[in-house]
C-alpha cells in the first residue's frame, strides 16, 4: 500500500471513499499514479479543471501573482479584483459579483441576497421569507443547504435545520407556480443537476421558470456550479434557453483547476442589499484568485473550450449511445456538452464495481448515487484523446459484463 493512503486512513477523516489511486502528477486529460501509470481523466474533479490539468497559462498567471501579492482580505482595494469582477460580469451579462471561495458559499450568498432582497425590496413580513428548491437538488455541504437536500445521508445526523426552503419537483414548472406564495422570495434551481446524475430536464423547463418568476416578483438563482463556463456546450447552461437568471453561481471551473474560486452574481438591485458588514469571507476575492480566474476566463474565450465542448460532448454522447446499444449494462445516456452520464443496470454490476474497472483500464470517473457514472472531461480534451479513452471505456464494460 502507498504510504500516504495508509497515512489517509490513520489522520484523514473517512468522509469520502476514494477509488484506490494515488495521484501524483497531471497534464492537460491525463493524471499519472505513483506508479507511473497513466490515466484519461473523464471527471475532472467533479467539474473544477475544465482547462485540464496545471494548464501552462494557468500556472504561469499563478506563479506571477505569488511573487506579487497573494492575499490582502477585502479590508483594502487590491488591483486584481475590479478587473476580475468586470471581466466576469461582461461575460455572464450579469451586473454585480461577490467573490467567494467555494461553491457551498457561493450558494449560502445567493440565499442571503435572496432573503435580504425579499424583506428590503419585496417587503416581505420579517422572518417569513421562502425560497423554492427542487427535489434531488445538489447545491454543497453547508447545515443551510443539507437542510434543503432530499438526500437522506446528507441531512441524517446534521439537524436541527434552518427553516424557510420548500421542495418542489425538478422539471416540472407548474409545481413552481403552485407553490409560489407572496412569502416566495426566490427559486434556487440548477438547470441541469449534476450529482442528482446527470437530469436534463424537459425542453423550455427553464424559460417558462424564468417567466413565472417574472410574473411573480421571484428571483431566479441558477446554480451553475457544475454546469457553468462551457461544461454543457454553452457558457451558461442557461444560455440553451435563453434564459438570464436574476441570480448566478460559479465555481469549480473558475478557480482554473488550480484554486477554489467561487461566486454569486446578480442584479443591481439583488446585490445592493448587502451593505458592508452584511457578508464576507476572508480569502473570498484575493490577488491571487483573481489573477488565476480572470485568466481562467480569457484561457475559456481564447481555446475556444465552449464550442469544443459542444462539439466533442455531442461526439462523445453519440459514440456512447451506440456503446450501449453494444452493451446491456448501459440503460441511458443523458447529458448536454460535456456534463454526460451513463446509467448502468446496478442489478447486474454496481456503478463502483466498473469504476474501479475503468481506473484498471486507464480512465478515471466516478459514480453518482451509484447507478450513474459521469464522463465529464477537461473541455480541452480532443477527439483522438476520446477516441483511446472509448475503447478503454467499452473494454472495460466487456470485461465487467464478462466478470458476471
Ligand atoms: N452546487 C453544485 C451544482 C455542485 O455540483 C456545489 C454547489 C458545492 O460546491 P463546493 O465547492 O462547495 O463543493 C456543487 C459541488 C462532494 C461533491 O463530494 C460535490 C460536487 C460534486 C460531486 C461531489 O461534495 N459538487
Amino acid at each position: 500500500m502507498h504510504p500516504s493512503v495508509e497515512l489517509e486512513r490513520r489522520c484523514l477523516a473517512h468522509n469520502y471513499a476514494p477509488l484506490p489511486v494515488v495521484l501524483v502528477r497531471g497534464e492537460g486529460v491525463y493524471v499519472w499514479d505513483a506508479d507511473g501509470r497513466r490515466y484519461i481523466d473523464m471527471m475532472s474533479a467533479y467539474s473544477a479543471v475544465s482547462h485540464g490539468h496545471c494548464h501552462p497559462r494557468l500556472v504561469a498567471a499563478l506563479q506571477q501573482q505569488a511573487e506579487r501579492l497573494a492575499v490582502v482580505s477585502r479590508a483594502f482595494y487590491s488591483d486584481r479584483l475590479g478587473p476580475f469582477v468586470a471581466r466576469l460580469c461582461e461575460l455572464t451579462g450579469m451586473d454585480m459579483a461577490l467573490p467567494m471561495n467555494t461553491g457551498a458559499e457561493a450558494v449560502e450568498t445567493a440565499l442571503k441576497a435572496a432573503r435580504k432582497w425579499g424583506y428590503t425590496v419585496k417587503d416581505v413580513p420579517a422572518e417569513r421569507a421562502q425560497i423554492i428548491v427542487c427535489e434531488n437538488n445538489f447545491h454543497g455541504r453547508t447545515i443551510s443547504i443539507v437542510g434543503f437536500s432530499s438526500e437522506l445521508q446528507y441531512r441524517a445526523g446534521f439537524g436541527p435545520f434552518p427553516p424557510g426552503f420548500v421542495t418542489i419537483p425538478f422539471g416540472d414548472a407548474e409545481a413552481l407556480e403552485r407553490a409560489i406564495t407572496p412569502h416566495t422570495v426566490a427559486f434556487l434551481v440548477e438547470p441541469i443537476q449534476g450529482e442528482g446524475g446527470i437530469i436534463v430536464p424537459p425542453a423550455g423547463y427553464l424559460a417558462r421558470c424564468a417567466e413565472i418568476c417574472r410574473a411573480n416578483d421571484v428571483l431566479l438563482l441558477c446554480d451553475e456550479i457544475q454546469t457553468g463556463l462551457g461544461r454543457t456546450g454553452a457558457l451558461l447552461a442557461c444560455d440553451h434557453e435563453g434564459v438570464r437568471p436574476d441570480g448566478l453561481m460559479l465555481g469549480k471551473a473558475l478557480g482554473g483547476g488550480l484554486l477554489p474560486v467561487s461566486a454569486f452574481l446578480a442584479r443591481r438591485d439583488v446585490m445592493e442589499v448587502f451593505q458592508p458588514g452584511d457578508h464576507g469571507s476572508t480569502f473570498g476575492g484575493n490577488p491571487l484568485a483573481c489573477a488565476v480566474a480572470e485568466t481562467a476566463l480569457e484561457v475559456l474565450t481564447d481555446e475556444r473550450l465552449v464550442e469544443r465542448a459542444r462539439e466533442t460532448g455531442a461526439w462523445l454522447k453519440a459514440r456512447l449511445a451506440e456503446l450501449a446499444q453494444r452493451s446491456s449494462l448501459i440503460r441511458d445516456v443523458r447529458g448536454e456538452g460535456l456534463l454526460l452520464g451513463v446509467e448502468i443496470d446496478s442489478a447486474q454490476v454496481p456503478a463502483r464495481t466498473l469504476c474501479e474497472r475503468l481506473a484498471a483500464h486507464g480512465v478515471l470517473s466516478k459514480e453518482t448515487h451509484e447507478t450513474v457514472i459521469r464522463f465529464a472531461p477537461p473541455l480541452v480534451i480532443t477527439r483522438e484523446q476520446l477516441d483511446d479513452a472509448l475503447e478503454r471505456i467499452e473494454a472495460a464494460f466487456t470485461a465487467c459484463a464478462a466478470q458476471r
